[in-house]
């Protein structure tokens, strides 16, 4: 372990040295090909780096100096997506302010980042937080605004009552949130959206065009959830319209039932007709408390409530048929209504065993007095009027086209993505860009204004009511309106973590340009990103948002590349030693710190490297760490042998030696 010693004394001079001189700061060099490579910029915690980290790091340091080694002109920049709960939390707790806790965090990860030696262009670094980086971060908000892809709606959101924040889908997942583990409620608020419905399509047809593995495209699309099917037209107590979306029009002799999500509008509106009223209400009440997570997994037992005194009519059999609300029905995908099949969908089957309700076979091969038979390749259709005989393939054509024919229903497209909420009830935060004006409505603040800068409170605690801690203070959100010139307010909500990180790698070309988000020269030549790395839990949240902003900006002129990134890896999580996910609970951490004193940043950084299947979870393990001493000591032997012409080196066949490096 002599050679420890030594490691560690020609680490600390050669990082003085390089990041004393800049060596690795990147200058646009036409003569030269460039190559952008980018790693997913940390949250400045006050935990400091994590050995997370340096795995997702070190790959991609090991890429940026292969490329420098081959020729090009590499970009491998860092900095900080510092916006956001834990620094406000830690804020709070201690009463110190958001600035000044995440100034030092800032400063402890930059420390951290140079002791294991990464070869970062630290001349670039930005921070979300800065005032010139989210005066763009607003301005795009603002370019989204005037495309009428921003909008404020009184809408269901999931709502953690712990963090009192709304949450997007991404962030409440299995029904808790992300952050603290609290489970999430629904609750009705007004709400910024982004529209990123809209880019459903190119978000789709985007990954045509990119090298992302198998499995990101997969959980993207999955994410977007296309489906490809039809709305079909019931009419309900002989007059009103009455929508439903589905996948299998073809089956529509064989519905028995319609169910509406409780929230449906038409439950309102029949409230006078319904005969069993206090009981549709109480369910409708029951279902607010509940979770979309559950409504859509956990309904193992079919509930509902027939509306009584409302029936329709099943516009190809002409039977009059029941309708229901149940909670396995949402509200925000398709018409938030449907056509039961019971004979042909598992859900309706469980319904209508539960509620005695016919079921009705339409597509044959299977045996439907035991359960539903689902398989949509190889049945034929019976009991179907015009379409029996027919394979389903052919009776969706048939039956889409007649349903259009008699004015009742349409083929549809519809994407289970919901557009992304885009607002915080908090304050550590980008400001929404808007000010709302009793004459003029919402009003996007000029350009020449931007950026809203945060004003500086002193009591940074959200309200019980949930109401952003900036609309307690009078003087910034008391305002004049932009048009007319009266009085007007400022909107109070900020925007949420994953703002600030879907653009910032175009930041990073030029991170102190005053004129643009980035700027026109800087961006000719550094262009796409050419390999991004990060970690897999970002696919759907991250990597989807940054590549919608990156179309836009596309679409609007702002930049040449539809696509942000090339190419995305993915490293897997490093695990304590005893496999469980690394926390402070349960005192399995290792931080980098520790090892870098006892072994050197080297040891550290081939440890990482090592530590298992790249893309797979690995177990933190002291005899690896060993190991890699032992390594790296034979490594700088051989140099030693080398450099003082102990070993003839003559017949060393060079080109041999530089294929077999670079292809393991
Ligand atoms: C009739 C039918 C018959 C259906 C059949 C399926 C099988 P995907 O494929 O995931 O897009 N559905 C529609 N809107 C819904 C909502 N808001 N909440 C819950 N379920 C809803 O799912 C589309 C199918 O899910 C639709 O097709 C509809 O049921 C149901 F043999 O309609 B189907
Ligand atoms: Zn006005």
């Amino acid at each position: 372990m002599a050679r420890i010693y030594e490691f560690k004394e020609v680490e600390k001079r050669r990082q003085d040295e390089w990041y004393k001189s800049g060596i690795f700061n990147a200058k646009e060099d036409k003569t030269k090909p460039k190559y952008y490579c980018l790693v997913e910029f940390p949250y400045p915690s006050g935990a400091g780096l994590h050995v997370g980290h340096i795995r997702a790091y070190s790959s991609m340091e090991v890429i940026a100096r292969k490329r420098r080694l081959q020729g090009y002109n590499v970009l491998f920049p860092i900095g900080y997506d510092a916006f956001g709960l834990p620094t406000e939390n830690y804020a709070i707790e201690h009463g110190v302010h958001p600035r000044v806790v995440t100034d030092t965090n800032i400063k402890n990860f930059g420390e951290q980042l140079k002791k294991v030696g990464f070869s970062f262009d630290f001349s670039r670094v930005i921070d979300t937080t800065d005032e010139d980086y989210y005066k763009w971060t607003q301005w795009i908000f603002v370019q989204l605004f005037k495309k009428g892809l921003a909008y404020k709606s009184r809408s269901f959101v999931n709502f953690c009552p712990k963090c009192k924040v709304v949450l997007a889908n991404e962030e409440s997942q299995d029904g808790v949130c992300d952050r603290c583990g609290s489970e999430v409620v629904q609750k009705e608020k007004d709400v910024w959206f982004l529209k990123i419905r809209d880019y459903s399509e190119k978000l789709l047809d985007g990954l045509n065009e990119v090298d992302f593995p198998e499995r990101i495209k997969t959980e993207q699309q999955n994410w977007i959830g296309k489906s490809t099917g039809a709305e079909i037209d019931f009419t309900v107590n002989g007059k009103d319209k009455l929508t439903v979306y589905t996948t299998r029009p073809d089956t529509i002799y064989g519905v028995t039932f319609l169910v509406l999500a409780p929230e449906h509008p038409l439950v309102a509106k029949y409230a006078s007709q319904i005969k069993n009223k206090a009981e549709v209400e109480d369910y409708c009440a029951k279902t607010k408390l509940k979770k979309e997570f559950d409504r859509l997994f956990m309904n193992k037992d079919k509930t509902g409530v027939q509306l009584k005194g409302v029936d329709a009519i099943n516009p190809l059999t002409g039977k009059k048929i029941p309708l229901f609300i149940a909670d396995y029905v949402l509200t925000g995908y398709g018409t938030g209504a449907i056509m039961a099949v019971p004979a042909h969908d598992t859900r309706d089957y469980e319904f209508a065993k539960t509620f005695d309700l016919p079921i009705v076979e339409v597509i044959s091969g299977g045996d439907v007095t035991k359960e539903a038979y689902i398989a949509k390749e190889g049945g034929t259709l019976v009991n179907s009027g015009i379409l029996n005989g027919l394979a389903v393939k052919e009776a969706i054509k048939v039956i889409t086209k007649k349903l259009g024919e008699d004015g009742i229903g349409r083929a549809k497209v519809d994407y289970k993505m919901k557009d992304w909420a885009f607002n915080r009830q908090r304050y550590w935060g980008e400001p929404i860009p808007i000010i709302h004006c009793p004459k003029c409505g919402q009003v996007p603040v000029p350009e020449k204004d931007l950026p809203v800068k945060l004003p500086h409170l002193d009591e940074i605690r959200v309200s019980d009511d949930g109401e952003s801690p900036l609309s307690k203070c009078t003087d910034w959100v008391e305002t004049t309106c932009p048009v007319c010139g009266g009085k007007a307010k400022r909107e109070t909500d900020t925007m949420p973590q994953w703002a600030g990180s879907s653009w910032y790698f175009l930041r990073y070309m030029s991170p102190n340009e005053k004129g643009a988000l980035v700027n026109a020269e800087a961006y000719k030549y550094w262009n796409q990103v050419d390999w991004y790395n990060g970690g897999m839990e970002h696919v759907t949240r991250h990597l989807i948002y940054s590549r919608f902003w990156n179309q836009f900006l596309f679409d609007i002129g702002a930049v040449s590349e539809k696509e942000p990134y090339k190419r995305r890896s993915m490293q897997g999580l490093i695990l304590g030693s005893d496999g469980q996910k690394m926390s402070k609970s349960a005192g399995n951490v290792v931080n980098p710190d520790d090892v870098i004193k006892e072994y050197g940043a080297d040891v550290l950084r081939v440890y990482t490297l090592f530590i298992g299947e790249y893309g797979m979870p690995a177990p933190w393990q002291d005899d690896g760490i060993k190991g890699c001493v032992r390594f790296l000591a034979r490594l700088w032997y051989a140099q030693d042998m080398l450099g003082n012409g102990k070993v003839d080196t003559s017949d060393l066949n060079l080109h041999a030696v530089i294929k077999k490096v670079s292809e393991d």
